[in-house]
């Protein structure tokens, strides 16, 4: 794994401890393409290192947003598929996911066995990660049919990405499903995680402001990830709070450099 995205994400992960990313979700039924421009180009400038573009629920075609962002913005954007819907040509790359605590194997490798011809011909850069929902998990855990982990059990968390890490997986990804408003990952799984896991920690799902986001860092997140925070803020405040969100887990990140 030598892609220019891989490398951009361990440099600056070796410079600055923590990294910040956008999720956009670009569904028409909530979201014209102009908005998931705008808040890209806010969440550029308010310092976040990466937008991400995808979702559990897939509608409408991606491709005109993904083209737009690429367009707008210098930092990556990064296709996040929830399924075969969610792979477009014009992404600087794509988190390459399995959902491993999916009881089901179309999630685990159908879905990127069915995706694989197609990623490889339009040549986008593939990062492996391992997609593991925590609960409540919400939309991503019902429609990619997860056992989801316990809150209260972080060892099974570790097992799981633990067996990620030693299957050459590039990054996990706990997730406790987006709009997990007071219930994201709780801090000792991450923390559990990250004392035995060497790959990168990815947290998201219910991270709404600086507290939780440098707690998760604090527990030892390398990166943190915010989609609901956007879409409700950012255009009111023209990206002011994401600001301080993102100092603020720069500042917690910092320390572990
Ligand atoms: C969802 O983890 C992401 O896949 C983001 O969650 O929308 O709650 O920020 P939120």
């Amino acid at each position: 794994m030598t892609g220019k995205v891989w490398s951009y994400i361990t440099d600056k992960l070796e410079r600055e401890g923590a990294l910040h990313m956008s999720l956009l979700d670009p569904d028409p039924l909530k979201m014209t393409t102009e908005r998931v421009v705008e808040l890209a180009k806010l969440a550029e400038a308010a310092g976040s290192d990466a937008i991400m573009i995808g979702g559990s629920t897939a509608f409408g075609i991606i491709d005109e947003s993904v083209k737009a962002i690429t367009e707008a913005v210098e930092i990556p954007a990064i296709l996040f598929p929830g399924n075969l819907t969610g792979v477009s040509k014009h992404a600087d790359a794509m988190f390459f996911m399995s959902l491993l605590n999916s009881t089901n194997p179309y999630w685990i490798i159908g879905a990127q066995a069915l995706a694989a011809a197609n990623v490889r011909i339009i040549g986008i850069e593939a990062i492996p990660m391992a997609y593991l929902l925590v609960a409540p998990g919400k939309t991503a855990a019902w429609v990619g049919d997860a056992k989801v982990f316990p809150r209260e059990k972080p060892k099974i968390a570790l097992m799981y990405a633990l067996a990620a890490e030693l299957l050459g997986f590039k990054l996990v990804y706990l997730e406790a499903g987006s709009g997990a408003e007071g219930n994201g990952v709780p801090p000792e799984m991450i923390t559990t995680v990250s004392q035995y896991v060497d790959i990168p920690l990815i947290v998201g799902g219910g991270f709404n402001d600086s507290k939780s986001v440098t707690n998760a860092v604090n527990a030892g997140a390398s990166i943190v990830v915010q989609g609901t925070y956007l879409e409700k803020n950012v255009l009111e405040d023209k990206g002011a709070g994401l600001k301080d969100i993102v100092k603020a887990l720069k500042k917690a990140g910092a320390k572990r450099v």
